[in-house]
């Protein structure tokens, strides 16, 4: 083997090293999770937000042609969420302004991530694929306030 060749082959396995340790850090030292997509359940057609524990909710975003059920979310400062996001009509996305929440709203799916919200304050959310006509009116956002008692949900205009 060539210098060179094992020059190579040494800075890829080394590459290769650094990003393996790259993603176990990432995921047992900042806890990040990648989003996952599930594919055997059927997927819900309501919006619904309830607790599953302290400080812990499951909220389900229904997105469509051009609005998210529901535009607003309420939640006290240090809730945990489980979101689960799905589509009834097209692709759209779902992204929150200020958070590490990224997902795409597909028909027939269900895209889940878990978030942490410690900081008070408005959160807003967007779609981020394009969709159509009115796209750009495809908003919403997460209040999260300090001592909130009854998390509640909200449709209509942002
Ligand atoms: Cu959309």
């Amino acid at each position: 083997m060539d210098k060179s060749e094992k020059l190579a082959l040494s800075l890829s396995l080394t590459l290769l090293v650094v990003f393996m340790g790259a993603i176990v850090y990432a995921s047992v030292a900042k806890n990040i999770e990648v989003p996952t997509c599930i594919t055997d359940v059927e997927p819900f057609t309501t919006d619904t937000l309830f607790q599953t524990g302290p400080d812990e909710y499951e909220l389900q975003m229904v997105s469509r042609m051009w609005a998210f059920q529901p535009s607003t979310v309420r939640l006290p400062a240090g809730s945990t969420v489980d979101l689960y996001v799905t589509s009834q009509d097209i692709i759209h996305g779902f992204k929150v302004e200020g958070k590490n929440i990224n997902l795409m709203a597909v028909p027939g799916t269900i895209n889940y991530l878990r978030v942490k919200f410690d900081e008070p304050g408005e959160y807003l959310f967007a779609c981020h694929e394009f969709c159509g006509a009115a796209h750009h009116t495809m908003a919403g956002r997460f209040i999260i306030e300090e001592g909130l008692d009854e998390p509640e949900t909200e449709d209509g205009g942002v």
